[in-house]
């Protein structure tokens, strides 16, 4: 029966904010991996565990692919350029609102020294008209010989199915790596932070977003009242960031905290008592051992 199992690594790459992490979501049909109209709101590596009749495909999410201007950004590109070494197929990731420019010039290059197959999504079409779709294809097709071209839109879902009958076939006969019912190999502690975190990136503005870390302090199970407790810690690099997440009479924390309540409710399906905190670490991300601290390392 195992025989003709397949199973493999599906890196996920592309430049910042293509929707590598809606796509992810899509693909599970749960939300594990944060997302928000802001590049760099991927830090780490994601793995998605998707099922299918024979097989199983382990998608790895990662940071888009820049040029990094400080720690944590060089810390996140790493994540994203590891993780097309080590898989059996690569999915490269484009918009179809956009033209091939220097960024993605940038990944292709990467992408060459790759010796995994790679495909070619091109995503958000729900936003173009076919004729500039076409003319991207024929531009992309010109400068790379892709595995596949697969259009789809991660956001309505248009394409999704075609693009996992495509890449299924691909993969190579291998072991079941992780249970049928296991969804990610990342803590639940883990998924209720980012979870936190999202709900800061959506909700400021500047620089506040790339600044913020989110630390679990607690996660306390309480089966009898079927309910989970969580303490979380938001980390700032500035007072003033402070300021303005805590809000005016603590408005928007409290905001905050009630978006991020009802998400982890959902992911976690229970009644979920969430109490957050916010302490400035001045500049942490420019510091390797406050990095390290916070999970990035
Ligand atoms: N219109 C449209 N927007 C999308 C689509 N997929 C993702 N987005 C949006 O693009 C933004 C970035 O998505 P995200 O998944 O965080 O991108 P990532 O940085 O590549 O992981 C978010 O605002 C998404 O809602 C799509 O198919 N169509
Ligand atoms: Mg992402």
């Amino acid at each position: 029966m195992t025989n003709n199992f397949k199973s493999g690594f599906v890196a996920i790459v592309g430049r910042p904010n293509v929707g590598k992490s809606t796509l992810l979501n899509r693909i599970l049909g749960q939300k594990i991996a944060i997302t928000s109209n802001k590049p760099q709101t991927t830090r780490n590596r994601i793995l998605g565990i998707h099922n299918f009749e024979g097989g199983q495909a382990l998608f790895v999410d990662t940071p888009g692919i820049h040029k990094p201007k400080g720690k944590l950004n060089r810390y996140m590109v790493d994540q994203a350029v590891k993780a097309c070494g080590d898989v059996d197929l690569v999915l490269f990731l484009v918009e179809a609102n956009d033209s091939l420019g220097g960024g993605d010039e940038y990944i292709l290059k990467l992408l060459e020294r790759s010796k995994a197959p790679v495909c070619l999504i091109i995503n958000k079409i729900d936003l173009v008209k076919p004729p500039s779709l076409l003319r991207l294809i024929d531009a992309y097709s010109k400068r790379f010989e892709f595995k596949e071209i697969i259009p789809i839109s991660a956001e309505k879902g248009d394409g999704v199915p075609q693009l996992l009958a495509a890449i299924e076939p691909c993969l190579p006969n291998g072991p079941q790596f992780y249970p049928d019912d296991m969804l990610t190999d990342q803590p639940e502690r883990f998924i209720v932070a980012e979870m936190v975190r999202e709900k800061v990136m959506r909700r400021t503005s500047e620089e506040i977003p790339y600044g913020v870390a989110v630390k679990v302090e607690s996660f306390e199970e309480k089966p009898e009242k079927r309910l989970v407790v969580i303490q979380a810690t938001i980390h700032v690099e500035r007072d003033s960031h402070k300021k303005i997440i805590v809000g005016k009479g603590g408005q928007m924390i409290r905001k905050l905290g009630q978006d991020a309540r009802y998400e982890i409710e959902r992911f976690l399906g229970t009644k979920v008592f969430l109490e957050l905190f916010v302490r400035v670490d001045k500049d942490w991300s420019q510091s390797d051992r406050m990095l390290r601290e916070m999970g990035y390392e």
